[in-house]
């Protein structure tokens, strides 16, 4: 079991927990062991077969949750889980991905009304039952209806940031097999899309010609965690893989194919299908195979991209551009635009440490972020607002800034800059005083609450923000939680345009849970002046890495560098920083 599964059966359990009203302190134990099991660099499996050392070593792991961790790793699942799944179907954890239901009123249906599954809930709702319930109402219904709708558009669906691991994992040994020279991940993964329905990979080398692809496809069938093989042919095979049931499709290729299939599994299908009613125009014929001519089937290109796009008209077009959204008309003109690369990003602008719900300190944070290179960092911890994460009062909010001019002082490995996530209200006032926020290098302003208000509030909440002057960044824009949160309703254009007037720069939060904005939102701020800043709102120093994430994003709302304000050297930076509002 690797931690990731640890991690995963834990949090699952606090769940279940949180369903059954268990208590508070033992639920957040097993989140906190979760989330830092989760971010751990080392299998856990190892160090228990080390007996020299010990799972309580690692921070967030007490003696409670190391056994459990050993009962785990004995027989796959442990006594607390075992006595919530005898309360519990496990097909209610489903129910908590509809927005709307809290753990109480899963509860409630499930003892009192028999509703185990969506569907159940689904049936409930279209009876119009559930608005005779305490505490719930028509409104609710419909509002579960339409989430159940979006719930089932995401189910099968997956975080980009998973695809990237399976895909990892299975490259890797297929590169160390005789024969093989590239094995690329092809699809939406490579377009860099915010979920993935299935990973498309793609294998060549001079060995896989004819049948020399079997030992490389017996390889992918044979994998440890495939769970079902779907199918398997000469040169292609498809597998369920792992405990979460990604479908994986591997395809082997000759070399001289190899830039027409990376081309065409790639895709999306709208841009291919414009490329290749072009390409006919030219009395050409393009294919996973390679581009022929119409007439003979001579083979124009095909080893590589490049030179199919270029033999067709075009530049070679980035990935995450290839949506059928005007790039084939700008690679035609030479126009496409110089995007950003996650090595021009300089600096990281939203993070939180234990100051508020964040794992370590701001030493630590700081630490890591220089290890990567970073030349400035900016500490967001939450605000008053969020007392579950022990947001910063007032009086905190000033020691801090205080604390963190004096750290500069005495030395850091890199520029630090005072800041908070200052908590919209509901009404869009902040949650921290204009003097206090004053004191701060760095504002983000974020919704936490009242997620539930309509189109009309929510615009109006989030102009009043950024109309007030006090906050240099709109945290996490839309407020979306990839597969189990919608953005909020509200008039984007609107409120980007009042924030380009304003300059407050839109985030890019890079969080894979997150990925917010996306990528067309980009395009879109950027039509109406938006400036941004891409931050990771890393809660441990693992998450620091999750840049390359927000920087996907990036391209494909088309931002080149000078979009973005965190490529800035740190003295261009400081003098940004230094002109307040
Ligand atoms: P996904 O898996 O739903 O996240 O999205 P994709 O884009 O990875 O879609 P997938 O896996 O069905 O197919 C991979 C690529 O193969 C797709 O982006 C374009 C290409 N492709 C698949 N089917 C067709 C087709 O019928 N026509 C064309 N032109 N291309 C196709
Ligand atoms: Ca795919
Ligand atoms: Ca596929
Ligand atoms: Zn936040």
């Amino acid at each position: 079991m690797d931690n990731k599964q640890i991690a995963r059966l834990l949090s699952e359990t606090a769940d279940l927990m949180e369903i059954a009203a268990e208590d508070g302190f033992r639920i957040r134990s097993y989140r906190n062991a979760a989330a830092a099991i989760e971010g751990h660099p080392e299998s856990l499996e190892d160090i228990l077969r080390d007996r020299e050392r010990k799972l309580t070593s690692i921070p967030g792991v007490g003696k409670g949750i190391a056994a459990v961790i050993e009962e785990l790793a004995l027989r796959g699942s442990f006594e607390r889980r075992d006595e919530m799944l005898r309360k519990y179907p496990a097909s209610v954890l489903a129910l908590l991905k509809i927005q709307g239901l809290g753990p109480k009123s899963i509860a409630l249906l499930y003892e009192h009304h028999g509703v185990k599954t969506v569907d159940d809930l689904e049936t409930l709702c279209r009876e119009q039952k559930l608005r005779n319930l305490p505490r719930m109402g028509a409104k609710l219904e419909e509002k579960v209806l339409r989430s159940i709708e979006s719930y089932r558009k995401s189910a099968g669906r997956f975080l980009l940031s998973f695809g990237h691991e399976v895909a990892a994992e299975i490259s890797e040994g297929m590169r160390a097999l005789p024969g093989v020279e590239r094995v690329e991940a092809a699809g939406s993964l490579r377009r860099g899309k915010d979920t993935i329905g299935d990973l498309d990979i793609l294998v060549t080398g001079d060995a896989l010609a004819g049948d020399g692809a079997s030992a490389v496809l017996d390889y992918v069938v044979k994998l440890p965690r495939v769970e079902e093989v779907l199918g398997r042919g000469v040169n292609k095979a498809s597998v369920k893989y792992g405990a979460e049931g990604l479908q994986v499709d591997v395809r082997a290729l000759a070399k001289e194919s190899f830039g027409a299939a990376m081309q065409y599994f790639t895709g999306s299908k709208e841009h291919n299908v414009t490329l290749r009613t072009n390409a006919l125009k030219l009395g050409l014929t393009l294919n996973e195979y390679g581009l022929f001519t119409l007439e003979g089937n001579q083979r124009v290109a095909g080893a590589t991209e490049e030179d199919v796009y270029a033999k067709i008209g075009y530049d070679w077009i980035p990935p995450e551009l290839r949506e059928n959204s005007g790039e084939l008309e700008a690679a035609a003109a030479h126009r496409l635009p110089d995007l950003i690369q996650a090595d021009q990003i300089r600096g990281d602008l939203h993070m939180h440490t234990t100051e508020s719900d964040g794992k370590s300190t701001l030493r630590e944070m700081a630490e890591a972020a220089a290890a990567l290179g970073y030349e400035y960092i900016a500490i967001t911890d939450h605000s008053k607002a969020l007392a579950m994460a022990n947001g910063l009062d007032e009086k905190r909010v000033s020691e801090f800034a205080k604390h963190v001019r004096e750290l500069n002082r005495e030395g850091l490995p890199l520029r630090v800059y005072s800041g908070l996530e200052c908590d919209i209200m509901r009404d869009g006032e902040m949650d921290i005083s204009a003097d206090a926020l004053a004191e701060l290098d760095w504002v983000v302003g974020s919704v936490h609450s009242h997620m539930n208000q309509d189109e009309n509030e929510m615009t109006d909440r989030l102009l009043r923000a950024v109309e007030s002057r006090s906050l240099r960044v709109l945290g996490h824009p839309t407020g979306r939680m990839l597969l189990h949160r919608e953005p909020f309703p509200m008039r984007f254009e609107q409120i980007a345009a009042a924030a380009a007037a304003r300059g407050v720069l839109m985030e890019i939060n890079a969080s894979p849970e997150r990925l917010d904005l996306s990528g067309p939102l980009i395009r879109s701020a950027k039509a109406k002046g938006c400036r941004f800043v891409i931050s990771t709102d890393a809660h441990q120093p693992a998450h620091l890495r999750n840049m390359p994430y927000g920087v996907t994003m990036a391209r494909r709302g088309w931002l080149t560098a000078s979009d973005v304000l965190n490529t800035l050297p740190k003295a261009e930076f400081e003098s940004v920083v230094a002109a307040k509002a």
